[in-house]
């Protein structure tokens, strides 16, 4: 349930007192409410904007739009901190509600399909898992995948839609039993900031993986470091019930969040997938090729499994088998592909090299 308030100030001396009262009301939601016995979180966004603001003066119902923003804004970020209102917001606010509205209506008319890519064992290069990719088949620009249509979204409703609809296929192929390649692989799926932010997402998991019949360790949750950093005792409370219900747990992009070390070995997960920028000149930049060994050791010494993503050449390969990286996944095992072509892929003993 969603509710709108309104709250006017002054006078303020300055912009940023507004801020000081938006933190102040900010903290007032930090601790949850007890309300007849039930422990009920209350998330607020607070936008703010100011008259006379740097922009000229503007009326009542256009400060109010202008906040509200702002607070828009607030709810698509990642850290809901309190905002002032910036020019800025107004053109990202039309533009993500042009994406948004066309998204609508590409769920309706079915244009966004799921595609799976292959996670493969580095010592047998047998695959051992899928990473499943939300692709929105445009009727007139094609396959897009979500990172063109900026970080955000790209994991959001549509990553949930893709966990059924994952689940719900692997679960059927394991009733089918010993039909062609129906060998157990885990499923990857990415979890956005916004999904795990919501207090029903352990719930709605559950329910997938029963009315799938999923085991749930053939779900591997794939969580960036900034998604647990934002609020890591949280992350860990949630991480823990996870694990407990027995799904797979891996930090995805790793590398490139401001992940803390003491936190890392606090969070119970099962591996770390070290971000793709790190690979794609791990053979010839001693920077990266530094940065990715560090990585599967300390992978390795907490007891974590390893994946290298995005790795394209044999050179890269080789690279990663020698420092026995666990996993590889890439384009050079295989591009995410539509689920029938996924399932033929599964029969195979050995992957074949791009
Ligand atoms: O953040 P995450 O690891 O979930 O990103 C997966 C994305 O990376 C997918 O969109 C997938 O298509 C892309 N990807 C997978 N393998 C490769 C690769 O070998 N090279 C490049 N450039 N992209 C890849
Ligand atoms: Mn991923």
């Amino acid at each position: 349930m969603r509710t709108r308030f309104e709250l006017c100030a002054w006078p303020l001396a300055r912009a940023g007192d507004a801020l000081a009262l938006g933190n102040t009301l900010q903290e007032l939601f930090a601790s949850p409410l007890m309300i007849a016995g039930h422990e009920v979180r209350i998330t607020a966004q607070i936008g703010i904007a100011t008259v006379p603001s740097p922009t000229g003066a503007v009326d009542s119902a256009a400060l109010l739009e202008r906040a509200e923003t702002a607070a828009y804004c607030v709810a698509h970020q990642g850290d809901q901190v309190p905002q002032l209102y910036t020019e800025y917001m107004s053109r990202w606010t039309s533009q993500r509600r042009k994406l948004e509205q066309s998204l609508h209506e590409a769920v309706e008319n079915g244009e966004l399909v799921v595609h799976y890519q292959p996670r493969v064992q580095t010592v047998s290069r047998k695959i051992v898992g899928m990473e499943a990719l939300v692709r929105w088949a445009h009727p007139t620009l094609g396959m897009i995948p979500p990172r063109s249509s900026s970080r955000s979204p790209r994991r959001t409703a549509s990553s949930c839609r893709s966990a059924s609809s994952s689940c719900a296929r692997r679960a059927a192929r394991r009733r089918r039993g010993s039909t062609r390649g129906s060998r157990a692989v885990r499923i990857g799926v990415n979890v956005s900031a916004v999904q795990f932010r919501d207090p029903h997402l352990f719930d709605s998991i559950c329910g997938i993986l029963r009315e799938t019949g999923l085991p749930a360790g053939q779900l591997e949750l794939e969580l960036t470091e900034s998604i647990l950093m934002r609020d890591p005792k949280n992350a860990i409370a949630l991480l823990t019930r996870l694990k407990e219900a027995g799904i797979h747990l891996s930090i995805d992009d790793f590398g490139t969040g401001y992940s803390s070390l003491s936190y890392l070995k606090r969070f119970p997960v099962d591996a770390l997938k070290i971000d793709q920028s790190f690979i794609r000149q791990v053979t010839n930049n001693p920077e990266d090729a530094a940065i990715t060994t560090a990585i599967i050791v300390l992978g390795h010494s907490l007891a974590l499994n390893v994946i290298a993503e995005g790795v394209e050449t044999e050179s890269q390969f080789d690279f990663l088998r020698v420092l026995d990286c666990n996993e590889v996944q890439g384009f050079l095992f295989g591009r995410p592909v539509p689920a029938e072509q996924a399932e033929a892929l599964l029969g195979l003993e050995r992957v074949a090299l791009a």
